[in-house]
């Protein structure tokens, strides 16, 4: 066997010493940076933001000796800056910066004005090793050259194993972490529901990696190219659609009134008018429904973006994300056509509001792009005097809070106002809060839901007496909507009598508008019609008087008949007034139904999935290209 150098070994590693040396720096800076910004540090985070870096610098080897130092150097400055620009983004977004806020000047240019302000002192030990060293190479240049010198030439065979073991460490570390996040069930490289959740399972360098990867895949990878024949075939699809629709008498009833929209969370249908052992579940909720327009076949239409899909499709009238999880991530600086752009156009001030991070789905910048003059968040709450339950703020308390916020507005005003205490699994309400009596129901699933809903119901009774005594009901529109189904599974429906007759059968959510105008009126035509969350916006804005000629809504203004109507889902599933299909994707695996929920011949339903899969289409195209400014608006 040959004779093994012992001096080459050392010296192998003594000439990988600054290579050391920089990754315990950039480690010191990380855990630094997780203190400051009060995110938990996991080990393995560590070692996979420290993969990143030693990734680049396996790179680094192959370089001449001459530059080694050099780019080390330049690899802190990268390095540390960002950990500084994520602190102060953090600290003024509670969020970490991603690459679609670089791409647009936006939010990051507005940020420019404040970072003096932002900046905190303790920050610059972020940076205060940067100086020692460079005060260092200048004043020893000399020396510093000799050393490289001296050293031995890199080795192209050795450093290309050192990267592969490299990559074969760090490409392991990745799997396993996202094998045990599958496990449990957090789908987050798929379904992204907040930065910070990727920070916290992958550590900074690696999220950084992920969103910029994300990124390019949907806006160069998998960007598809638009030709004018296509925005031609679009503008001829609106123009024919919009030729079914008709004025009519309820055009323009509530002209200039404030819209006080309501996104209720996890808020099905079935607890409408139910009552369990004699007691009504949505008393109050019942009660506006008598005063409003009540559509009761209205469909939850979102898909993996959840909370985040029921905003999305309420204000732009679009579908939902092609790509897996949600626009907010994907598409956050498109250009939309919303409706509250169309009510400020209108000189309306508009408000959107939830009490919880302003960071979590992507909110804060997607409600900028959705045209909000103002979005309230967690911190924009006083949490000390409200009472906090399960997620945050309490409805109670939000709603209470929130109202304080409306009286302040310049009227005519649109505030979009998302409830958070129903949320799965539904057991935040505390004993003393439960007011129903629901024997064996207890602590279930399903009986905690019903003790959830009916706090988030009494909220809503409270936030309706407080808008009667501000003036203000009377004087707005009131629409309420439930963002999704509950998750429930039909087990736990059956203990309430429920027995669903298709896998969609429950996938209901309420809809309602009051306005004094309507509760005058017979709507029965309208409001039995199949709808869902893709029609808020045309039907609102028809209520308001405000024409969507120009539009390119894709749901409908419900005050029309219309008996070409339908209601698709975003795996090609759709209702229409009289048959419902089924499928995961394709024709061949779906199953078509009657209006009474028979199984009836698949090619019934064949005409509309080809119109379904047409819509969703388009709207993707839409989404992917950033296409609403390009198309006709006439
Ligand atoms: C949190 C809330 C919950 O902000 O919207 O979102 P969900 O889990 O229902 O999508
Ligand atoms: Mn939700």
């Amino acid at each position: 066997m040959k004779h093994i150098d012992i001096r080459k070994i050392i010296n192998f590693f003594f000439m990988k010493g600054d290579v050391l040396l920089f990754v315990m720096i950039i480690t010191t800076k990380l855990y630094l940076f997780n203190h400051f910004a009060s995110l938990p540090l996991t080990s393995k985070a560590i070692i996979l933001s420290i993969c990143g870096v030693l990734l680049v610098c396996s790179l680094l080897n192959m370089l001449d000796n001459k530059y080694r130092l050099i780019s080390l150097y330049l690899l802190n400055v990268f390095f540390s800056l960002i950990l500084l620009l994520d602190l102060i983004y953090l600290h003024y977004f509670e969020d970490v910066t991603s690459l679609s806020l670089f791409s647009q000047v936006g939010q990051l240019g507005e940020l420019g004005g404040s970072i003096k302000n932002l900046y905190q002192a303790k920050y610059t030990v972020l940076l205060f090793d940067l100086f020692i060293e460079l005060i260092l190479i200048l004043r020893f240049s000399r020396l510093i050259e000799n050393f490289y010198a001296n050293r031995y030439k890199p080795n192209i065979k050795i450093n290309a194993l050192l990267s592969l073991i490299i990559i074969i460490f760090c490409g392991a570390m990745f799997g396993m972490k996202v094998y045990n996040l599958e496990k449990r069930g957090e789908m987050l490289l798929k379904s992204r529901i907040s930065n910070l959740a990727l920070v916290d399972a992958f550590g900074i360098y690696s999220y950084h990696a992920i969103d910029i990867y994300s990124y390019l895949e949907t806006n160069i990878i998998n960007k598809p190219k638009v030709t004018q024949k296509d925005i031609a075939s679009i503008n001829e699809w609106f123009h024919n659609n919009k030729k079914n629709q008709s004025n009519n008498s309820l055009f323009g009833v509530d002209k200039g009134k404030n819209v006080i929209l309501i996104q209720e969370e996890s808020l099905q249908e079935f607890v409408v008018n139910f009552s369990y052992k004699g007691q009504e579940i949505t008393p109050n909720l019942n009660n506006l429904i008598k005063d409003s327009a009540y559509f009761n076949r209205f469909y939850d239409q979102t898909s993996q973006g959840r909370t985040s899909d029921a905003e999305f499709t309420a204000l732009n009238s679009l579908y939902t994300s092609p790509y897996s999880g949600s626009v907010n991530f994907h598409f956050p600086k498109n250009d939309f056509d919303t409706l509250v752009k169309r009510l400020n156009n209108q000189n309306y001030s508009s408000l959107s509001a939830h009490p919880f991070r302003g960071s979590f789905w992507n909110r804060a910048p997607m409600h900028k792009s959705y045209g909000f003059q103002k979005s309230l968040f967690e911190k924009d709450f006083d949490l000390k005097s409200g009472d906090l339950i399960g997620w945050g703020l309490s409805d109670r308390s939000f709603l209470l809070q929130s109202s304080q916020y409306l009286e302040q507005l310049p009227k005519p005003f649109f505030s979009f106002l998302i409830t958070l205490t129903n949320h799965h699994p539904y057991d935040h309400i505390p004993l003393i809060e439960q007011e129903l009596s629901l024997g064996e129901l207890n602590e279930t699933l399903v009986g905690n839901y019903l003790h959830s809903v009916h706090f988030a119901d009494k909220a809503l009774g409270q936030f309706i007496e407080k808008l009667k005594k501000d003036g203000l009901y009377d004087t707005s529109i009131i629409a309420l909507y439930g963002d999704h189904d509950s998750g429930i599974p039909d087990s736990e429906l059956a203990k309430i009598g429920l027995k669903p007759k298709n896998t969609r059968y429950y996938d209901k959510v309420p809809f309602l508008i009051h306005s004094s105008k309507l509760s005058k009126e017979n709507l029965e035509s309208f409001t039995s019609q199949v709808a869902g969350h893709l029609d808020i916006t045309p039907t609102l804005l028809y209520l308001l008087g405000i024409s969507t000629e120009d539009s390119h809504f894709m749901g409908d203004n419900l005050f029309d008949t219309n008996s070409k109507k339908i209601v698709v889902f975003r795996d090609n599933s759709f209702i229409t007034n009289t048959s419902f299909f089924i499928t995961n994707k394709n024709f061949d695996s779906g199953t078509c139904y009657d209006k009474e929920n028979n199984v009836i011949d698949t090619m019934k339903c064949e005409p509309n999935f080809i119109q379904a899969k047409k819509r969703l289409e388009i709207s993707d195209l839409i989404l992917k290209t950033n296409l609403l400014t390009q198309l006709d608006n006439k």
